[in-house]
């Protein structure tokens, strides 16, 4: 049984679907933007990149093309475990402080949760076990210990807010990439039930923290063939304001299949769901291809109404881990080539948007 008992088990009746008005324009603006173009997105961006870490006012991708990204994303994970610092090494302080320039700057940040393995106390990796997402579940044996992780989640969302006390609204995207089967929420990890139920505990603890400010995606990988796929597991239309995936490039024709077949499944799922859609991850390690943005990415994108792409973070600790343009790497050109186009927003343009 859970020692929290009522709090962390109450009714769906007793949660309100409410979100703050801050989010509610967030979600909005999600929504127009395909009507412009699509935001271009970059993890990690302002906090390291590729020689260097730290450094104030600084991104890699604004080195080569002049402004920042419309959307930047950070992790969270083990967030829970030190208390001042993610697993990539970066403060949490520093975070805050980013996420809140970005939103004055017209802005939007996205957080993911790396979240360790609540079970062996490994990295979100360990699928050594399926009984993992279970356990956590009210009744659950790692239940109280989730709910208190959770809280620290909440409490650090709340703290991320402007000077008059508002609190800043960020599209949180745990639980990604459920369709595979590398993460332990993954799916030979748990069932549809669980997985769900993970979904709504979570949700439902951070209303009840006064988490309203979220606006919350949802993204499986490459893996599903269909709608019916795609929506296996998700967690319902009350919970979901945006659907996405995270997709990679390892072999163009694959990729370009992929992003085709998982676009045209979005696209449906958002007009019979009225949801926003982007591709919440995606990105060519390394980016070797000098014509990799004009040439594969950028034309594929621009056919679907898609608010975001977000390629991932350029490692300062890992070689050759890096997804975005640095000055002098291969695809810096064409990069700026892509900046230039009139369908990708950058920073700058995020105040046209109405
Ligand atoms: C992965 C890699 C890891 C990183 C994790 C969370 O895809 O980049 O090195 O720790 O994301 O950011």
């Amino acid at each position: 049984m859970s020692i929290l008992g009522t709090s962390c088990q109450s009714s769906k009746e007793d949660v309100k679907p409410v979100k703050t008005s801050e989010a509610e324009q967030l979600l909005l603006k999600l929504k127009t933007v395909p009507e412009y173009g699509f935001m271009f997105g970059h993890h990690d961006d302002p906090v390291y990149g590729i020689g260097w870490d730290g450094d104030e006012g600084r991104s890699d991708v604004k080195s080569v093309c002049g402004d920042y990204p419309a959307l930047m994303s950070f992790d969270l994970g083990r967030m829970e475990i030190y208390g001042d610092k993610t697993l990539d090494n970066v403060s949490l302080d520093r975070i805050r402080k980013e996420v809140i320039e970005q939103y004055k700057r017209g802005g939007m940040s996205s957080f993911s949760w790396h979240v360790d393995n609540p079970s062996t106390g490994k990295d979100s990796w360990d699928v050594s076990d399926s009984t993992v997402v279970k356990s956590v579940l009210p009744g659950g044996d790692n239940h109280v210990k989730f709910i208190e992780w959770l809280d620290k989640l909440a409490d650090y969302m709340n703290s991320i807010a402007l000077e008059d006390g508002t609190k800043v609204p960020v599209i949180f995207r745990p639980w990604h990439e459920h369709t595979g089967s590398w993460f332990w929420w993954g799916q030979n990890l748990c069932t549809t039930e669980e997985y769900k139920a993970l979904w709504r505990m979570t949700y439902e603890r951070l209303q009840e923290k006064g988490v309203t400010q979220l606006v919350y995606a949802y993204s499986p990988g490459s893996e599903p063939k269909d709608s019916t796929a795609y929506l296996e597991r998700y967690p319902g239309d009350d919970i979901i304001d945006l659907i996405g995936t995270d997709i990679y490039q390892f072999d163009k024709d694959n990729y370009v299949n992929d992003m085709e077949r998982l676009l045209n499944i979005m696209t449906q799922v958002s007009e019979a769901h009225d949801k926003a859609m982007a591709v919440t991850e995606t990105g060519y390690e390394a980016i070797p291809d000098s014509l990799w943005w004009t040439g594969t990415l950028l034309p594929v994108v621009e056919k679907y109404p898609v608010s975001y792409v977000l390629v991932w973070r350029n490692a300062r600790e890992r070689e050759n881990h890096y997804y975005a343009p640095y000055p002098g790497q291969v695809s810096e050109k064409d990069f700026v080539k892509f900046y230039n186009s009139p369908r990708t927003l950058f920073a700058k343009d995020m105040n046209n948007i109405k």
